[in-house]
């Protein structure tokens, strides 16, 4: 077990800025108005640093020096952008210590999952567009004998990116990676939450990127998100964060008619049919654990398994094995490597938990574990943390309908397959879900059935950078990762060429 010592204190390994600006140009720069805001760590709710309060003046900005840096970056060679992609993977990973501590004392999670997932997933997300570029071909048609249409992948040029706090590094590098692949300059906008850990990536990884081809911006979204979604030169949007929000950054986009992808919330059912517990072998333990998933990264994953469906015939043994595993989740300070949850990202998010506890409680649902604050003492009684929860109640409940982002599990019973489904689809939702039975018969109907983006069966919350995650319904528009995210960031030219010497 190691304890990582606080940033900033006697043998840390990571130190960040008393104060950062903006990072564009290659640079850090002032924000245009001077203004900057405080950014508290979760782990102790102390302010740490400060940030820049961006405006759509530190956004025209950005968006003046992303452009003048397309000129060249543009006309890198795959192999030579490739390159590119593949040093800021090895400089991340010579430095994963040091990140890991850094995302985790902003983030509020176990170092544990900074170490071994959200960090080494953002390395080979890097090294997995640097191949898939390599490997993109464009296409060729015969129009006739003598006419031929070819088809070339075109970068858009400056594109917009604003992203969560929930996976800071992680979910920029879903955003960056395919877009400087493609051959993109980037404006990013950092979630107010978390702006930090990304500026302490940049310092470590900007030389290797031309100035100008990556900026960021940090601030508010009303501030400087929204400037940069209805910026007249962006060629692009991506957005991460809640579907109300989504909402808005479509209508921004529309005023410009510029394409849109949003991964937005979700509540995803996970659902354990009763040949689950025929055995109690290896199988039954690797199900539990996939119950106890709703807990990981504090329930703040947009595929958090929020909705249990237990078949009613294994409903009170498999819940009862279940809750006993849930309270078996280590809490502690999230820089302690025994560490299994950690603090909430935010105040704001701690409370929203808290208020859905009430709501639980007030519409009947029964609380089976958790359900309230908790106090870690010293100098984490600061923090904002919550102890995992598991509710019992019914799918028409709020609870079971709303996205509470946060360690917050409901559990449910089905009779049949077809109830199974009929309430796994019952949401305006569709991102993850995961299916659990040890028929590949059940598993594949199941899989088809469900009307969401990503299903997992057997297994939860893998996400590998080859496999296509994205939402069905009000969970979005579009995909990440896989190599069909170089297509949302380009541009079809094509070319028709006639090769016949007099008229046709
Ligand atoms: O999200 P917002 P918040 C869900 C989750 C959470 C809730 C609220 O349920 O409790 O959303 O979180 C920027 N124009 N998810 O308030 O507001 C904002 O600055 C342009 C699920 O943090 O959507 C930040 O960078 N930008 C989700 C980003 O949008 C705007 C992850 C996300 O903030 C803007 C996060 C505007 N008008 C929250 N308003 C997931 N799918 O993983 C805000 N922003």
């Amino acid at each position: 077990m190691t304890v990582y010592s606080q940033p900033g204190q006697p043998g840390a390994i990571a130190n960040y800025r008393d104060r950062y600006g903006h990072y564009i140009g290659g640079e850090f720069v002032e924000p245009a108005k001077g203004e900057y805001f405080e950014n508290p760590t979760p782990i102790t709710g102390k302010t740490f640093t400060e940030v820049g309060r961006g405006t759509s003046e530190d956004i025209d900005r950005a968006v003046d020096v992303a452009w003048k840096a397309f000129d060249s970056w543009k006309r890198t060679s795959p192999a030579e952008r490739a390159v590119i992609l593949n040093k800021i993977a090895d400089r991340m990973e010579q430095n994963l210590e040091q990140i890991a501590v850094a995302e985790t004392w902003e983030n509020g999670k176990p170092v544990r999952e900074t170490l071994n997932a959200d960090i080494p997933l953002a390395i080979d997300h890097f090294r997995y567009f640097a191949g898939a570029l390599r490997a993109q071909e464009g296409g060729i048609s015969q129009i006739d004998e003598n006419t031929v249409a070819y088809h070339f992948h075109e970068p858009l040029g400056v594109v917009g990116q604003i992203i969560p706090w929930n996976f800071p590094i992680l979910m920029a590098t879903w955003k960056l990676a395919p877009a400087l692949a493609a051959g993109n300059c980037v404006v990013l906008k950092p979630a107010e939450q978390t702006p930090a850990s990304i500026l302490f990536l940049i310092e470590i990884i900007g030389d290797l990127l031309p100035a100008g081809v990556l900026n960021i911006v940090n601030g508010f979204g009303i501030e400087a998100g929204a400037p940069l979604a209805s910026h007249p030169r962006i060629r692009k949007i991506a957005f991460t964060g809640e579907t109300t929000t989504g909402r808005l950054i479509m209508q921004y986009a529309s005023q410009n008619l510029i394409p849109v992808t949003l991964e937005l919330g979700g509540k995803s059912p996970n659902i354990f049919f009763e040949d689950v517990a025929r055995e109690k072998d290896s199988y039954y333990d690797k199900a539990q654990e996939g119950f106890a998933m709703f807990a990981l990264n504090q329930g703040e994953v947009c595929t958090c398994p929020s909705r249990a469906l237990i078949q009613r015939s294994i409903y009170d043994g498999f819940l009862a094995d279940g809750v006993e595993r849930v309270k078996r989740i280590k809490q502690g300070n999230p820089l302690d490597t025994d560490t299994m949850i950690g603090a909430q990202a935010s105040n704001d998010q701690l409370e929203k938990i808290l208020s859905y506890m009430d709501i639980g409680r007030a519409e009947g649902a029964k609380v089976l574990t958790g359900g309230e604050r908790a106090d870690l003492g010293g100098d984490l009684s600061g923090g904002y943390y919550v102890t995992p929860t598991v509710f019992e109640g019914n799918n028409s409940m709020r609870i079971f309908q709303e996205e509470i982002f946060g360690p917050v599990l409901a559990v449910t019973s089905f009779e049949t397959y077809d109830d199974a489904i009929a309430t796994a689809n019952d949401t305006l939702y569709g991102l993850g879900s995961g299916v659990w039975s040890r028929s590949a018969d059940i598993c594949y109907r199941a899989g088809r059935a469900i009307e969401a983006g990503r299903v997992w069966t057997n297994t939860y919350h893998q996400y590998p950078a080859h496999a296509a995650f994205g939402g069905y319904k009000q969970s979005g528009i579009g995909r990440e990762n896989h190599r069909m995210m170089l297509d949302h960031y380009q541009q079809t030219k094509n070319l028709l060429v006639s090769y016949a010497e007099g008229p046709q």
